[in-house]
């Protein structure tokens, strides 16, 4: 009884970790390293919560525990110590981790501009041929090869998130961020606009279609659109 008890209240709140919009249920090595870098500072944080917990619970339950240790030791150990053992690990995988996150480690021909307007996401690929080609609102890759994104805006802040691939990075006017993204496998993953743009914002959705090989992915980009004109970027636009 108290086993089933347990495993429910353990599946119950895990049963939401899944979904196509879910950091949690990650899709490829990029965004395993988001969830996991999410898994340490949980458990950092549980441990943390257990602790100070305890001592609240030791002062009502064993009142007087702990009155005859010097208000020092509190709190240098409690104020001092104890944070620093504690969260500068976790800060230091954090740093580590998200620099890992930035740097693109990509093939040069996986290079896709990613450019934010309100309200769609247009994807501009170098193509085979030399002639640049256009998507919009779906993001064509190859699965399992690192893409390095540039990722851009025309007006105002977007943030561009593919939450099972990837972490999320600002498109921002007149700037150009860098982010990698990867499928370990074929398939759509979905993605959004994850900063609030303007009235449609809800609205500007995308989709990444991860194809099964090189091959077919550069197929699926041979029949894009060609590129007809420049897009001014923000960047462009500036004197
Ligand atoms: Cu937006």
């Amino acid at each position: 009884m108290t086993r089933t008890a347990v495993l429910c209240a353990i599946s119950f709140p895990a049963a939401g970790c899944s979904g196509p919009l879910s950091t949690l249920d990650p899709a490829g090595p990029v965004a395993a390293s988001v969830a996991t870098l999410w898994w340490v500072m949980f458990v950092g944080a549980v441990v943390l919560f257990a602790m100070v917990a305890g001592l609240l619970a030791l002062a009502f339950l064993r009142p007087g525990t702990g009155r005859g240790l010097p208000d020092s030791l509190w709190l240098i150990g409690g104020g001092l110590v104890l944070p620093a053992v504690v969260l500068t690990p976790l800060t230091i995988y954090a740093l580590f981790g998200g620099e890992r996150l930035v740097q693109a480690r990509a093939d040069a021909a996986l290079q896709i501009d990613v450019i934010a307007r309100q309200w769609e996401w247009q994807f501009i690929y170098p193509g085979a041929d030399g002639m640049p080609r256009r998507s919009v609102n779906v993001l064509h890759i190859p699965a399992g090869k690192r893409v390095r994104l540039n990722v851009t805006s025309t007006d105002v802040i977007h943030s561009f998130w593919v939450p099972r691939l990837a972490g999320k990075i600002d498109a921002v006017p007149g700037h150009t961020n860098v982010l990698q993204l990867s499928a370990d496998a074929p398939g759509r993953y979905r993605g959004l606009c994850a900063e609030f743009c303007g009235a449609a914002h809800t609205e500007m959705l995308m989709a990444v279609e991860a194809h099964d090989s090189i091959e077919q992915y550069n197929q699926a980009v041979a029949a894009l659109p060609e590129v007809e004109q420049p897009i001014r970027t923000g960047a462009e636009a500036r004197p």
